[in-house]
C-alpha cells in the first residue's frame, strides 16, 4: 500500500539543524538590558497564524512569533497545530525557528497533526447520508487521523441503526444531543489530551456541539483573535481552542466543515485500506488485482453476504471507488 506519509518532509540536515544544537549546549545568551526573559529555547504548539505571525503556546503562555526567514526560501509556512521550537525575545515575544515533522496536514483549513476527527451526523433534521459520512471516514484513515463517529440530535430520535453500523465498522460511536445534554460528557472526556476537528454537513449540529462542550467556546471569534481585537478579520483562519481538561478543537471560523473536495484525493488501490473493517479480508480474494465490488472469488464481498460487512459500508466504498477508479498516481 502506498499511503502518502505528509505534505512536506525535510531533510535529515534540516531535522539536525540548528534548533536541535541549540537545545543540546545551552545557547550563548545576549541579555538584554532591562530583561533575562530573552534567549530561551521552548517547544511550542501553533494555535494561530494570522498577518505573519505566529501565536505559539509554549510553558503555559501565548508567544507572538514571527517566522524565521529560512521557512520562506525553504516554501514551509507553519499553520495551526504545527509542533514548533522557537526562542523567547521578551515579554510574550518570540522567533518561530524551527517546525517539526507533521504526522498529518489538511489544506482547507489548513492544520496540523490532527489525533481526531470528529465525523457528525445527525440522526434526523437532516437524515444522514450514508455516503458522506463513510467518505470523512475514509479521508481521516488516508491522512493517518483517527476518525470518530457522532451520532448529534439523539433528542429527537433514537440513533438506533446508524450506532450500530458504525460500531460494527469498528469506529468509536458518540450518540449525543447538544440539546438535552445527553451524551455530552463521555465524548467530552474522550477528547482530552487531543487535537479533534469536526466535519460533517451544514446544520448538523457542529456548532452547537462545540459549545456544548466547552461554554466559553465562541463559534464567531476564536479565543486568540478576540484578545488581539482582531476578530473581523480572521475568519478564515483555524484556531486551536484549548479545553479544559486539555486537548485542542480545531476552531474554522468562516468553514461549514472540512474541505473533502479539496483533500487529497485516494487512490483505487488505497481505497480498500481506508475501510478498515475490510482489512481482515484484503489479500485474501480469488484475483490480487480484485477491486472488491463485482468479482467471483472477492473475499471482502464474500464478508459482505456473510454479514461480517455492513451492506451499507460496502456500497459507499463501491460509489467512491467509482468516483476514484480513474485517477492515476502520476496525475
Ligand atoms: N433537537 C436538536 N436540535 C439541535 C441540536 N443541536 C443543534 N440543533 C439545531 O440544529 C440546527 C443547526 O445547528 P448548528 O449547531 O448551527 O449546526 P452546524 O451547521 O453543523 O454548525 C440549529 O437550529 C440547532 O438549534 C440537538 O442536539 N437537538
Ligand atoms: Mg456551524
Ligand atoms: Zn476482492
Amino acid at each position: 500500500m502506498t499511503r502518502k506519509h505528509m505534505q512536506y518532509s525535510r531533510s535529515d540536515k534540516e531535522k539536525n539543524g540548528a534548533a536541535g544544537g541549540e537545545e543540546a549546549s545551552p545557547p550563548v545568551r545576549h541579555t538584554p538590558a532591562g530583561g533575562d526573559a530573552g534567549g530561551r529555547v521552548l517547544h511550542g504548539i501553533v494555535r494561530k497564524g494570522i498577518g505573519g505571525f505566529y501565536y505559539v503556546e509554549a510553558a503555559d503562555e501565548i508567544y507572538e512569533c514571527r517566522a524565521r526567514g529560512i521557512f520562506r526560501s525553504q516554501g514551509i509556512t507553519p499553520v495551526a497545530g504545527d509542533r514548533v521550537v522557537i526562542s523567547v525575545l521578551g515579554e510574550g515575544k518570540g522567533s518561530l525557528d524551527d517546525v517539526e515533522e507533521r504526522k498529518n496536514c489538511l489544506i482547507r483549513p489548513p492544520v496540523a497533526n490532527l489525533d481526531l476527527l470528529a465525523v457528525v451526523a445527525s440522526v434526523t433534521e437532516p437524515a444522514p447520508s450514508p455516503l458522506v459520512i463513510d467518505k470523512m471516514l475514509a479521508v481521516a484513515e488516508w491522512n493517518h487521523i483517527e476518525p470518530v463517529v457522532v451520532i448529534s440530535k439523539a433528542d429527537l430520535q433514537a440513533p438506533g441503526q446508524w450506532e450500530a453500523v458504525y460500531r460494527a465498522a469498528g469506529f468509536p460511536v458518540f450518540p449525543l444531543s447538544a440539546r438535552s445534554g445527553e451524551g455530552v460528557e463521555p465524548f467530552r472526556r474522550f477528547l482530552a489530551g487531543k487535537v479533534t476537528a469536526f466535519t460533517g454537513n451544514s446544520g448538523v449540529g457542529k456548532s452547537s456541539l462545540l459549545q456544548a462542550i466547552d461554554p466559553r467556546f465562541s463559534p464567531q471569534t476564536g479565543e486568540i483573535s478576540r484578545k488581539l481585537g482582531r476578530g473581523r478579520h480572521t475568519t478564515r483562519s483555524a484556531e486551536l481552542f484549548r479545553l479544559e481538561g486539555g486537548g485542542y478543537i480545531v476552531d474554522t471560523p468562516g468553514f461549514a466543515s472540512l474541505d473533502m473536495e479539496r483533500m487529497q484525493r485516494i487512490y483505487k488501490e488505497d481505497l480498500p485500506y481506508c475501510f478498515r473493517e475490510f482489512l481482515p479480508f484484503l489479500g485474501r480474494c480469488r484475483f490480487t488485482s480484485c477491486s472488491h465490488t463485482k468479482e467471483a472469488g472477492c473475499a471482502v464481498l464474500e464478508a459482505v453476504a456473510q454479514g461480517r460487512i455492513m451492506p451499507q459500508r460496502h456500497e459507499s466504498y463501491r460509489a467512491i471507488y467509482n468516483e476514484v477508479k480513474d485517477l492515476k498516481a502520476w496525475k
